[in-house]
């Protein structure tokens, strides 16, 4: 197997963090953001999205998007379970996985905006733009600090699940690439945050 990252991304981060916390790993290959080898016809042979993370099987056969690879790894290593044991465990996490999933995807449109650190996504970023879509940002978090309460890990229980991997990338990305406070006013998941960033899992 072979995944193609980028190992600051917050999408290839939702896999490493989840293959750290499983106690798993694949060979990788970084690919050079800056030199847009994700844009390269071998790559996107490989992503025709151009986009990371991309996990290349055994048999040669490409999986592309970040949740489809965690979910296909999580089928290969069933042992200790990071999406759930029994049908309500599982949709209780993959609810809050998506929620996690859309939280990236919005907040991708607001960083976007909000930095000149992606000119190749966004050449015109828009301040104003940025603060309309962040009420869609809150809209999320506002769910997630509802939903966490008093539990360590965003499904509750004493293990992280891949909700958590999910939600911790962005929110890290945020936080650590961009100076910025993302959830620092949601204190149910200020808490989360900071925990998890203990685990030697959240390590760049
Ligand atoms: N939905 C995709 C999103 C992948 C994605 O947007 N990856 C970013 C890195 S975090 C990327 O490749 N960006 C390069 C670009 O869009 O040019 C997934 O979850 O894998």
């Amino acid at each position: 197997m072979l995944l193609y990252q980028f190992r600051m991304g917050t999408n290839p981060r939702r896999v490493i963090i989840y293959m750290a916390e499983k106690g798993i790993d694949v060979p990788r290959y970084e690919l050079d953001y800056h030199g847009g080898e994700h844009r390269s016809p071998e790559y996107l042979r490989i992503n025709p999205a151009g986009r990371a993370p991309a996990l290349v099987t055994d048999g040669g056969v490409a999986i592309t998007e970040s949740g489809a690879i965690v979910e296909y790894l999580e089928e290969l290593h069933p042992h200790h379970s990071m999406i759930g044991t029994d049908p309500l465990s599982r949709a209780k996490v993959r609810a809050l996985e998506r929620v996690g999933n859309d939280l990236c995807v919005r907040c991708q449109a607001w960083l976007w905006n909000l930095t000149d650190a992606f000119a190749a996504k966004e050449p015109d970023p828009s301040r104003p733009l940025a603060d309309k879509v962040y009420r869609y940002v809150e809209e999320l978090l506002d769910i997630l600090e509802a939903s966490i309460g008093e539990a360590r890990f965003l499904a509750g229980g004493y293990e992280p699940t891949i909700a958590d991997c999910t939600t911790f990338a962005i929110f890290q990305t945020a936080r650590e690439r961009f100076d910025q406070p993302l959830g620092k006013t949601h204190h149910k998941l200020d808490r989360w945050y900071r925990d998890f960033r203990r685990r030697p899992s959240a390590d760049y």
